[in-house]
């Protein structure tokens, strides 16, 4: 698929409906309105050859889910019946497996249809998986794949609204509940003009799909590599005639493009999928979550991410890759498992995120005022951040067309750079920098101003 046309797949063949089920008792006697728990979802997923184009603008053959890659975000409300029919355009067996949830054989130009009940929540990737080899995943079988709790019952029983359940974490989830608490409610985390500072999940639309990739309360950042020699192997039909060793991939894997969400450079400059634009107090959710074969170290400026939950990897020994904090115990390995979500029970904020092969992370990204700009200590004791305050009080924003500019001072929307630090990521095509992982996250305005500003006319930019 060409990059200029992946706005048009939003759609797809995926469909999403709800099939109305009984109430259930506890709800309806506390005066909500009662969901469908168990309703089956029904997803449709092709498995077939497709075409990727490079920021660069070489087009290599690839194999892709709807002839996307990622493949579509598949969400899903915990409780729900699942079921995922894989159509296998390709005389080769794949092995549709959902990380942390199950592996379906799918045959040769042959249909399976997966089915199980969302359980915990979180961020999973579905890939294709045959025999422990990366090498089909590599060539673009991957995608998302998000749980989420029923939102409308947590608001109407008046529990915290996360991204989770908390009640199955148990006491394990209590410093991720502490971190939601605080939005809104602490000297840090501000609420007030009207902004609440809460996270607030992207409505649930029934088409789930296009809600969530252009959500501004979620995004979901698929990280990969692109090596073409090995996507040179990949006929018209989808066959993979040469089939190397999982040494020979790890080995001789030479990755020249390092893409979020299919692509990377100036084509992740203004992604609505990618980058984070929201105001101050308007806290982001990022699963990110890494299907390549090399190691990223996403780096955000401006505001730190607050670490949310992580899966953990286990290697072929069944050893957890990770300790207790995260940090990789033994990175020689390719992990051959990716387990349950587990929330982070010592909360971090970090600028620089380790993304191991396979390794998915939720994090926050708190859109608060950034620590980093010029602050006034004053006399008790407190900071004032003046020039953010300044910017606010001068309305200067460069979407606006009577916006009052100054050159002296730093106009909205307040740009922060996102790069990975692990150097050649940054670079496509074996050098050309910074056309490789990097994008950015704004800040449109200061608290609240998201209600002042919609009155304001925008100027229209053309991408
Ligand atoms: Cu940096």
């Amino acid at each position: 698929m060409r990059r200029r046309d992946f706005l048009k797949y939003t759609g797809g063949s995926l469909a999403a409906t709800a099939i109305g089920v009984p109430a259930t008792n506890a709800l309806a006697q506390a005066g909500c309105p009662v969901t469908s728990p168990g309703a089956v979802v029904p997803f449709e997923l092709r498995i077939s050859a497709t075409t990727i184009t490079m920021i660069d603008g070489q087009e290599f053959p690839a194999l892709g889910f709807n002839e996307r890659v990622p493949g579509p975000v598949l969400r899903v409300k915990q409780g729900r019946n699942v079921s995922i029919k894989v159509r296998n355009d390709t005389p080769e067996l794949h092995g549709f497996e959902i990380t942390g949830i199950g592996k379906w054989d799918v045959g040769p130009n042959s249909t399976v249809t997966a089915t199980f009940v969302a359980g915990n929540c979180g961020s999973y990737i579905y890939h294709s998986r045959v025999g422990g080899s990366p090498l089909y995943r590599l060539l673009g079988l991957h995608g998302a794949f998000i749980i989420y709790p029923d939102y409308d019952e947590l608001r109407c029983t008046g529990q915290l609204v996360t991204p989770y359940d908390l009640a199955a974490f148990g006491a394990a989830g209590n410093s991720l509940k502490k971190v939601f608490e605080a939005l809104g409610t602490t000297d840090r985390f501000q609420s007030g003009n009207g902004c609440d500072g809460r996270w607030h999940p992207c409505e649930d639309t029934g088409q789930e799909l296009t809600a969530t990739e252009y959500s501004n309360q979620e995004k979901v950042w698929v990280l990969t590599q692109v090596d073409p020699s090995f996507n040179a192997l990949v006929q018209p039909n989808g066959r993979v005639p040469i089939k190397p060793l999982i040494q020979d991939i790890t080995n001789r894997w030479l990755p020249r493009y390092f893409t979020i969400n299919g692509r990377s450079g100036f084509d992740l400059s203004h992604a609505p999928d990618v980058v984070p634009s929201n105001y101050i107090g308007e806290p982001t959710l990022m699963r990110i979550m890494n299907v390549g074969l090399c190691h990223h170290a996403n780096h955000i400026h401006g505001n730190h991410w607050i670490e949310l939950t992580m899966a953990d990897l286990v290697n072929k020994g069944g050893r957890s890759m990770f300790g207790p904090e995260g940090h990789a115990l033994s990175i020689d390995t390719v992990p051959v498992d990716s387990r349950q979500v587990i929330p982070r029970t010592n909360i971090f904020e970090v600028d620089t995120l380790q993304m191991w092969p396979l390794q998915r992370k939720d994090v926050l990204l708190p859109f608060e005022v950034p620590p980093d700009m010029p602050y006034v200590k004053n006399a008790d004791g407190t900071y004032t951040p003046v020039q953010f305050n300044d910017m606010v009080a001068r309305g200067n924003n460069l979407e606006f067309i009577n916006s009052t500019l100054k050159s002296e001072n730093e106009p909205f929307p307040l740009r922060f750079v996102m790069h990975c630090h692990t150097e050649m990521s940054t670079t496509a095509a074996g050098g050309n920098y910074p056309q490789g992982m990097v994008t950015h996250w704004q800040i449109n305005g200061g608290l609240g101003q998201r209600e002042t500003d919609a009155d304001r006319p925008r100027k229209v930019v053309a991408l």
